[in-house]
């Protein structure tokens, strides 16, 4: 059984034998592999500060989009009107390919695909209006943080950099779970760009939502069977 631990009523992240994990399964047997490595267990297996999110709920409604967007969103959609995770990632790659000042190697089909999970609030598997917009509004704001943080304009996040980041993005986090995201979203050099800043920030922000949705009573802990399991770490 996984029990999930959480602080006060905003704060939700699940914790296994006291090892913080982000529900994602490479992340969950990195874990297991390193607690077999007694030389590094320590490193990850204390939960030690307090770790909660402020999350803003920026959706915005069709109604709230303006003709500009409107027209880009017709143009971007094609006769169907919603965009597919293939489109989605299409566009990202365009967009940031202009960009000199950030560094990517392109969002990948996979974090595409979770984005639209994560806005896809009518379960259709594609990207309407508002939730588009809704999406929008979300990169922009990434974005906004990724540049006020690259304090050396390398258009990278370094380790530092990465934690006031996520600071930013309403995370409080503590030492073993930067650890974990950046071991899951660095490169070999552990700086992180800007597709990968995206998909983490994009992810933690799931993992809290679907905490505090499981823990209706807001006790503070859940309890999940497989099959609960198998869904959220497959979302
Ligand atoms: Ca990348
Ligand atoms: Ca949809
Ligand atoms: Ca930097």
């Amino acid at each position: 059984m996984l029990r999930g631990i959480q602080h006060n009523k905003e704060t939700s992240i699940l914790c296994v034998n006291n090892v913080w994990i982000d529900l994602h399964p490479q992340v969950l047997i990195f874990l297991y592999e390193r607690s077999i490595d007694s030389r590094q267990e320590t490193a990850f297996t204390h939960c030690e500060d307090r770790v909660e999110a402020k999350l803003d709920n920026d959706t915005v409604s069709e109604a709230e989009v303006d003709a500009g967007f409107r027209g880009l969103f017709t143009k971007l959609a094609g006769k169907d009107m919603e965009i597919s995770a293939a489109e989605l990632q299409s566009i990202l790659n365009k967009i940031i390919a202009k960009r000199t000042d950030i560094k990517t190697d392109g969002f990948s089909l996979e974090t595409a695909r979770v984005m639209v999970n994560l806005m896809d609030d009518n379960g259709n598997g594609q990207l309407g209006l508002g939730e588009f917009a809704t999406l929008w509004k979300k990169i922009q704001k990434y974005l906004s943080i990724y540049k006020k943080n690259d304090m050396d304009n390398s258009g990278t996040m370094s380790t530092p950099e990465m934690r006031m980041a996520l600071k930013d993005a309403g995370f409080s986090l503590n030492n073993a779970i930067h650890q974990i995201l950046v071991v899951r979203y660095g490169e070999a050099d552990m700086t992180i760009d800007f597709d990968n800043f995206v998909a983490c920030v994009m992810r933690l922000e799931m993992v809290f939502k679907v905490f505090m949705k499981i823990d209706t009573a807001n006790t503070g802990s859940i309890e999940l069977d497989f099959q609960q399991w198998l869904s959220f770490t497959m979302i």
